[in-house]
């Protein structure tokens, strides 16, 4: 399989503030060569704009969501209430309490409609996870991930291996 050129993975947003977080999301994304969208559509404030997204999204090419939220974090599970396709949760850090919050919200799914959560601001694994979600279907992609994964290791190796401590 090719790199693909439509996007694979929609990233939706609670609101535009999210973006520093969420744009962690899309340079990992572009790191391993799976292109994205980025939107900000709020649940409460526009749903029938977020509606309309998650309904067009499969025919457009997207196979994986990351929906990113903060506070009393509905996003996600309602993304995840519109859709088969797998939805990954990422709570936004927030003043109140530091994204506890938006954390409790978001993986605390009652049982039928899953949102795979992954750490308070965790923007990177949601990428990765992603990743790992469409690699199962492409071995060009599987490949990529796995080189990604052996230089990290290789870069921890090395630094060790030249660390003054003994
Ligand atoms: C949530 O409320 C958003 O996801 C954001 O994290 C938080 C604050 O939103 P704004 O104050 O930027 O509208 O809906």
């Amino acid at each position: 399989m090719t790199e693909a050129t439509t996007a694979r993975v929609g990233i939706v947003c609670g609101s535009r503030s999210d973006f520093p977080v969420m744009e962690r999301a899309v340079e990992m994304l572009a790191k391993l060569k799976v292109p994205c969208e980025l939107h900000a559509i709020s649940a409460h404030r526009a749903p029938d704009l977020l509606f309309g997204f998650i309904a067009g999204a499969e025919a457009r090419g997207i196979r994986v969501f990351i929906a990113a939220a903060g506070g009393a974090a509905h996003l996600p599970g309602v993304v995840a209430s519109k859709t088969i396709l797998p939805v990954i949760g990422v709570p936004i850090p927030t003043q109140v309490s530091g994204g506890l919050d938006s954390l409790l919200s978001i993986v605390q799914m009652p049982k039928g409609v899953p949102v795979a959560t992954v750490a308070i601001g965790g923007a990177e694994n949601a990428a990765l996870l992603a990743v790992e979600i469409l690699a199962l279907g492409d071995p060009a992609l599987r490949t990529r991930l796995q080189a990604y994964r052996d230089a990290q290791t290789r870069s921890i190796e090395d630094d060790e291996s030249n660390s003054n401590l003994r």
